[in-house]
Order: structure tokens, then C-alpha cells, then sequence
């Protein structure tokens, strides 16, 4: 039989990991055929809760689940992995400063960089979901120097899910319709959701939609606000949809993006489309066989141009935060 796929995931025991984990051993990931070992990272203190999880993915009796390991040292857990899950982060309390917030991040992601760096396996995929995603990426790669900078990535993909469903929504379509959307810069209210290249069957969004006013009052706000609008309605922060996108975003990733079609995707930056290079932001990407490639050639009209903008100066001002305090 075949070796199991190594996945790690951090932050195992929290609430995006109690949808992930059984997503993951159930084949969703890797497919219902290929055996997968869960690497489970958490904090001490949440090693007890993480065991009852544990109970309860033996207790599911997944045919494809062939392993699990848990701990609170990523050089242990991250050992031989070839898929990273970073979904573990410090989230911001009352009181904290955005500085403190990205200092608490820094302290997680360098030291798990580091340890992707010295243990996992030569195919290595890394995706940052814990907040702020595309930074806590950064500091994750800027701490991993033997491993390529394009198997870093950040999670957009639960932006790029919620713009389909805006857009479906509004023009009577079903989200499989639509193609090529793109979520441009960071996870974060400044994302830009363009649909400047979107078709919805084939046909020009933009123009099927024909609605300034509801490209810019509705679809863009209630995409870049749809976190918020989730605690406001839950009383708790999206979780099985952060964890179906972290699945998508991967699957796609190492099994390729459909023909005609593209992904929105955090990676590192060449300089495309104006965007800084280094940074880690949100593009249009095909994939194929576990890389991906940036669209090019995308005509930016002065409306996306101002957006793209604005958003990856949030990213360049957050890596200049990160810089200050020797996180990379
Ligand atoms: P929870 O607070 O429920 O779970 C986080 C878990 O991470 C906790 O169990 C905690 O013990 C663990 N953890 C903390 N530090 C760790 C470390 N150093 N190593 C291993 N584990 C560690 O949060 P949850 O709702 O699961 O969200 C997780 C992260 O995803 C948050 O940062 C959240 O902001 C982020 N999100 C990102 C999204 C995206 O689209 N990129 C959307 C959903 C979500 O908001």
C-alpha cells in the first residue's frame, strides 16, 4: 500500500480544526484513495481538549485515516510532513494593540518556520490561515530560508468563496457558474473582490450585473465585511467556511486549477501587477501538479488599480511592523 500523505495541522483543538480535521481524514483533501496521517500541533493547555478530538476522528473509523499524532512541539509534529495547515493563532484581546497582535503572532510563526525549515519533507506545501494570514505567511517563509519562497501561501480563498456567492446570488447563477473572479491583496477589510474578469455562463459579469452601485455599496463591502457580519449573526467567527476554503485552497493547489478557470491565492509577490515584491498577496493564480502560477496580463482599470493599491499598502505597512521587531 501506499505511504500516507503527512498533514499538519496547528491549532488543532480550536474551532476551524474541529470542522478540519474530519474534512481531511474523510478524503477531502487528498482524495477518498490516499492514506493521510494527521500531525496535530496545539498549546499545552489545549492538548486534553485535542485528545478528545482525537477520540472522536477514531471513533468516525474514516477508511483513509491512517494515523494520528499529536503534541505541543512543532519540531516533533512538523517531522517529515508534507502538507503544513497553520491554522493555530493568537487572536486579538481586548486591550491589545496591533503591534502586540502581530508580536504574539511573530513568536508563533518564526518558531514554526523554523521548524518547517529543519523537518518537514522536500515537497513541503505550506498554507497560513490563522490571522494575519499574509503576514503570519511572511514571517513563516522569511524564517525558512532552505524552503522554496512559493511553497508559502495564505488563505483568500473564503473571500474568494464568498464573492461567488455574492455574485451568484445576485445574478440568479449557481457559484460553479462563475469564472475568474479574483480576490486581490490582503485578508482583511482593504481586500479587493474584482469581477472586472469574472463570467458568470460564459458571459461578462460586469456587464450581466450592469449595477455600479451594487458593485461598490454591496458586493465589495459585504465581501471585505463578511467575517464580521458572521460574529454579529453566530456570536463566533466562521469556522466550517474558513475550513472548507483552507481545504479548497489546498486541493487546488496540489491537484491544479480547472482549464478556463483561475484561483485566488496569497503568494509571494514578483512585482506583478504593481505588487510589491516579497509580499505575500492575494492574485489570480492558475495551479498545476503543486505550483502555481500568477495570470498575467490582466488589463487593471483605474477603479481596480485604486483598490489594489490601497490593500497592499496594508501589507507593505504590516511587514514594515513585522521588520521593526526582527520577526523576519
Ligand atoms: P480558535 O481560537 O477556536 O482556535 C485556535 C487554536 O489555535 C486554539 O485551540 C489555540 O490553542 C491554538 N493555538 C494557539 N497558538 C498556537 C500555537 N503556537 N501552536 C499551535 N496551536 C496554537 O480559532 P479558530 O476559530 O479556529 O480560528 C483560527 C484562526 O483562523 C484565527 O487566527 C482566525 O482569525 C483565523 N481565520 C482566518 C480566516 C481566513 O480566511 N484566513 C477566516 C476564519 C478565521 O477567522
Amino acid at each position: 500500500s501506499t505511504t500516507p500523505v503527512k498533514v499538519a495541522v496547528t491549532g488543532a483543538a480550536g474551532n476551524i480544526g474541529y470542522s478540519l480535521l474530519f474534512r481531511i481524514a474523510s478524503g477531502a483533501l487528498l482524495g477518498p484513495d490516499t492514506p493521510v496521517e494527521l500531525r496535530l500541533l496545539e498549546i499545552t493547555p489545549a492538548l486534553k481538549a485535542l485528545e478528545g478530538v482525537v477520540m472522536e476522528l477514531d471513533d468516525s473509523a474514516f477508511p483513509a485515516l491512517a494515523g494520528i499524532e499529536i503534541g505541543d512541539d512543532p519540531n516533533v509534529v512538523f517531522d517529515g510532513v508534507n502538507v503544513a495547515l497553520l491554522v493555530g493563532a493568537r487572536p486579538r484581546t481586548k486591550g491589545m494593540e496591533r503591534g502586540d497582535l502581530l508580536e504574539a503572532n511573530g513568536a508563533i510563526f518564526t518558531v514554526q518556520g523554523k521548524a518547517l525549515n529543519d523537518h518537514a519533507a522536500d515537497d513541503i506545501r505550506i498554507t497560513v490561515t490563522g490571522n494575519p494570514a499574509n503576514t503570519n505567511a511572511l514571517i513563516a517563509k522569511s524564517n525558512a530560508p532552505d524552503i522554496p519562497a512559493e511553497r508559502f501561501s495564505a488563505l483568500t480563498r473564503l473571500d474568494h468563496n464568498r464573492a461567488l456567492a455574492q455574485l451568484a446570488k445576485k445574478t440568479g447563477a449557481h457559484t460553479t457558474d462563475i469564472k475568474k473572479l479574483t480576490i486581490w491583496g490582503n485578508h482583511s477589510a482593504t481586500q479587493y473582490p474584482d469581477i472586472f474578469h469574472a463570467e458568470v455562463g460564459g458571459k461578462s459579469a460586469i456587464e450581466l450585473v450592469n449595477d455600479q452601485n451594487w458593485l461598490e455599496n454591496d458586493f465589495i463591502p459585504t465581501t471585505q465585511k463578511r467575517g464580521a457580519a458572521i460574529i454579529e449573526a453566530r456570536g463566533a467567527s466562521s469556522a466550517a467556511s474558513a475550513a472548507a476554503a483552507t481545504i479548497d485552497h489546498t486541493r487546488d493547489w496540489l491537484r491544479g486549477s480547472a482549464e478556463g478557470d483561475w484561483l485566488s491565492m496569497a503568494v509571494v509577490s514578483d512585482g506583478s501587477y504593481g505588487v510589491p515584491e516579497g509580499l505575500i498577496s492575494s492574485f489570480p493564480v492558475t495551479t498545476k501538479d503543486g505550483n502555481w502560477e500568477i495570470v498575467q496580463g490582466l488589463e487593471i482599470n483605474d477603479f481596480s488599480r485604486a483598490r489594489i493599491d490601497a490593500s497592499t499598502a496594508e501589507l507593505a505597512e504590516e511587514r514594515d511592523a513585522v521588520q521593526a521587531l526582527n520577526l523576519l
